[in-house]
This record gives C-alpha cells, structure tokens and sequence, in this order.
C-alpha cells in the first residue's frame, strides 16, 4: 500500500486563506456521551467498594487478574531490576536525560519557586510561602503510548518541588510490563508504583482505596476514559491538563536544509492521526522543496500510514507575506511546539508570544525537547498556550500568604479596615480591627 502525505497548501495572498486556516485548525475535544457515562459508574464504583473494584476492572479491561491490589504492586527491587537489566545505551540515556531534566526544574525551582516577604513601612511582615503538594499521582500510558520519557517529565518536577510521596500508576495489558517505563521510574524517584490503568486507576487516587493512598493532584496523559476521569475528579484533587494531540509548528525562513524540516514535520505526525504538523514560510520555492522531502522520506518511516493521515487531515503549508506575518499567524495558533528554524532566530522571537515550547535555530529539534534537552514536553496544547504554561516544578507546589502586622501596622490598617467593613455591613470585622487601636 502507497501512502501519500499531503499537507494543505495555503497562502495568506488567497481570497479563501481566513476559511481555509479555520477548517484546517479546527479540532474538537467533545467527548462522547458513552464514554462519561462509563467513566461515571466506573468513578462511583471504586469510590464505593475501592480495591475489590479496581481489581475487577483490571482483570476486564486489561486482562490481567490478581488476587489483591498488593500484587499489582510493582517494588522497588523490581523497579530497579528492571534499571539494571537495561542495555548499558539505554541506562546512560536515561540517566542522561534526567540529569538534564532535573537541572532545568532545579533552575526553574529557583527563578521562581520560592518563598519571599518583605516589610512595609509600618514593620509589618508580608510573604508568601511556597510549599510542595504532599502526594501526586502521575498516570502512565500503557500501550502504544508508553512513554519513558513522560515518566521522566512527570516525577522529575514532582521530586525537584520536594513532593515526598510520588505514586505512579500504568496499565500494563496481560501483566506484560514495559522495563523502559520501570527503569524511568526509578530513576526519577517514584516512591510507589502499580500495574493499574484507565478511569479505574485514576479513581482509586482520587478517592483512595485501602491499598492504593489518596493522593492530592493527578498529572499525566492518558486515552479519552482518563481524560474524562481527571475532570470529573477535578476539585477534589487537583489535575494538570487535559493534553490533546501533539502539535508542532515550524517557522522557516528557508535556511534550514528542508529534510530537516520534513522530519520535524513528522516528528509529531508520527504520534497520532489527529496530531498537527504546520509549516509556516515567506519562500514559496522552499515549501515545494519541503514537500518533496516528505514524499521522499514518507516510504522509509515505519509509521508511515499515522504520518500521512496526519499530515493530509491536519497539517498545512502556509505561504506566507514575509516572517513578520509568519510569526503574526503563528501566534494565532499558539501551538505546543514552534521551531524558529531561521538563520537569526532571535530576531523573531521577541514577536512570539504564545506557544508552549519554543525552539530556537536550525539545529533545535523539537525531538531533542521531548528527551533531554531539559525543559518538560508536558505542553499546552489545541491553543491553550495562549493562557497556560508548561508542567513544571510550580505544579507540585502551592503558595500560601504570610501576614505580620505590627502594633504600628494595626493601626494604619485597622482605620482602612473598619472603614471599609461599616460599607460592607459587616460588624464582626470592623470591630476586630477596631478593638487593635490604641
Ligand atoms: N511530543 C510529545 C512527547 C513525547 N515525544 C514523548 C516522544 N515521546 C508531547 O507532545
Ligand atoms: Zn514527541
């Protein structure tokens, strides 16, 4: 079977471009009603019979039976049995990556994970306090989207926030375990791990069962049923994102060799049918060139059939005006990844404002980001860029005010404060900060 990759081919000078980019852009995260409704029994069961119930889902829906929850625990010795059994490549890779990983929280810890306060003129104390979450749950896809890399993503901003307890959960189909995601798992510190996937797994850390620990924020990517599962628990624990699918945008001004370019374009593509690959270019001649790398490289990859259904549904070459234009589009799209493939990428950065990862430079592949260049590749995705930010070391963490009021203090605020209570009819307080005068 021939696959042929197809990408729209748009330009900004077409009459049609406004309705042309809004169909190719639009993408839609409605679930469906079967699934929620699923995902509701499944949520209210665990909640009432907890480990009896996740046991049974397991034995049904991943066809892996056991008599407790204890044996779908995976211990540490097993964790790191599945380290030490790793080719001696794929260890160094993975410790590697996560030295780089955890450098980069460590420095984002810092820039802007701490705590701080100050004094005002009266000598009274203000602050905030910056504390990590005391346990999280990360959840692991199994299957064809079990990715080491993500538990790395996940545990490392987790650990480097000072979160104590980190509970991992990965469905693992017919017992059949994944050493790589083990391995990423001792490595970046998990301190409990269990063989547990879908709703059912994101229920027993929601709600708790007698063998899985309540915990206080799930993060981690997962199929529609843990998508769906992480809303409906939102509130009574915290959740990441909802991710949709990856999506990578190269901005070019047509230095970079377009191979490159083409395999970056697939980079993404490969991951899922309905991921998004968008070139942006002021060169018409260069996007021909880029095309012909497609339809060059297309036959040697082995995900071929993902890559061309997603480039022809979803992805798109634009022509466009010139780079300014270019990185003014690019903005409207506010994508997870963008590559300033460009001979001066600093030129056109200060004109990027949204986009979860930015990649300056010929030489930046987006690939590198997903492993080991060091910031997260938990990203907003589907536009979100525009208000929300990578997973990071602040996702493990919470804030709380500090206030001191000196005798001095008591007394500029209690005037402000009694003031404005009287105006809110509010007794109580006006007389608590009135009862502080001298
Ligand atoms: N690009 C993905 C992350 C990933 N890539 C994991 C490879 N492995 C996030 O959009
Ligand atoms: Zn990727």
């Amino acid at each position: 079977m021939e696959f042929v990759a197809a990408p729209a081919r748009l330009s900004t000078a077409d009459a049609t471009f406004e309705h042309d980019f809004a169909q190719r852009l639009h993408w839609s995260a409605d679930t469906d009603a079967a699934i929620e409704q699923r995902v509701a029994d499944i949520l209210a069961d665990v909640q009432a019979r907890g480990d009896a119930a996740v046991l049974e889902y397991t034995a049904r829906f991943d066809g892996l039976s056991a008599e407790s929850m204890a044996a779908l625990e995976l211990t540490q010795a097993e964790l790191k049995a599945a380290f030490d059994g790793l080719p001696d490549e794929q260890r160094q890779a993975l410790e590697s990556a996560a030295r780089r990983v955890k450098s980069y929280h460590e420095a984002q810890k810092k820039a802007n994970g701490e705590s701080w306060s100050y004094r005002d003129e009266d000598g009274s104390l203000l602050g905030q306090k910056v504390t990590p979450l005391d346990r999280v749950g990360i959840y692991v896809p199994g299957g064809k989207a079990a990715y080491p890399s993500s538990v790395l993503m996940n545990a490392i901003p987790a650990h480097v926030a000072g979160v104590p307890e980190i509970i991992m959960v990965v469905p693992t189909p017919k017992g059949e375990k994944n050493a790589l995601v083990l391995a990423a798992a001792y490595v970046a510190g998990v301190t409990r791990a269990f063989t547990i996937g879908g709703a059912q797994a994101v229920a027993a850390l929601a709600y708790g069962t007698a063998t899985i620990p309540k915990v206080d924020k799930i993060t981690g990517p997962g199929n529609a049923y843990v998508a769906s599962a992480k809303k409906r628990v939102f509130g009574l624990v915290g959740i990441d994102m909802i991710a949709g699918p990856s999506e990578i945008l190269v901005l070019a001004d047509g230095t970079t060799p377009p191979d490159w370019v083409a395999m970056d374009l697939f980079s993404q593509a490969e991951h899922d049918e309905l991921a998004q690959s968008i070139l942006l270019c002021p060169d018409a001649d260069y996007i021909a060139a880029v095309q012909r790398e497609i339809d060059r490289l297309l036959p040697e990859m082995p995900r071929k059939a993902i890559i061309a259904k997603s480039l022809s549904d979803r992805g798109a070459l634009i022509l466009t005006k010139d780079m300014e234009e270019a990185c003014a589009i690019s903005n409207r799209i506010a994508p997870e990844h963008l590559e300033v493939s460009s001979r001066d990428p600093h030129r056109w950065e200060p004109l990027l404002k949204h986009a979860g990862a930015i990649f300056l430079g010929a030489y930046t592949s987006e690939s590198l980001g997903d492993y080991c260049a060091g910031p997260n590749h938990v990203l907003p995705t589907s536009g979100t860029a525009r208000f929300s930010s990578p997973l990071g070391v602040y996702d493990f963490q919470k804030r709380s005010s500090l206030i001191e009021v000196s005798e001095a203090g008591a007394q500029t605020l209690g005037q402000i404060a009694s003031v404005l209570a009287h105006g809110e009819g509010l007794q109580g307080h006006a007389r608590a900060a009135e009862m502080r005068l001298k």
